[in-house]
């Protein structure tokens, strides 16, 4: 009896502790340069066979690059399904041009 409610209380708690945890890691780096993204808005020219990059030709970006057509890496193997050559996207992006978010517009 007492080791079923040990259990059940266990299996509770611990994906909040697995999320608690996650989330104290995520705001010790949040102010790390690494983690930075921007935001910006352009034409997919490329998607690559196996969805691992996408050639994007981008407006500027203020304050951190002019317009320019440039290679960004998928976050995810998912993240470019569903997107094609010509479709104009919103996105985001880490300093190592890593998408972290697209959507079209
Ligand atoms: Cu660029």
């Amino acid at each position: 009896m007492h080791c079923l409610a040990l259990s059940i209380i266990l299996r509770t708690v611990t994906p909040i502790v697995a999320l608690t945890a996650m989330s104290t890691v995520g705001c010790g780096r949040a102010a790390s340069a690494a983690d930075k993204t921007h935001d910006a808005v352009g034409t997919i020219q490329t998607i690559a066979p196996n969805g691992t990059y996408a050639i994007i030709s981008h407006e500027d970006i203020p304050g951190y690059m002019p317009a320019m057509t440039m290679q960004f890496t998928a976050g995810t193997k998912e993240q470019l399904a569903g997107f094609t050559q010509g479709d104009r996207v919103a996105f985001s992006f880490t300093e190592k041009f890593v998408l972290t978010a697209i959507r079209k517009r």
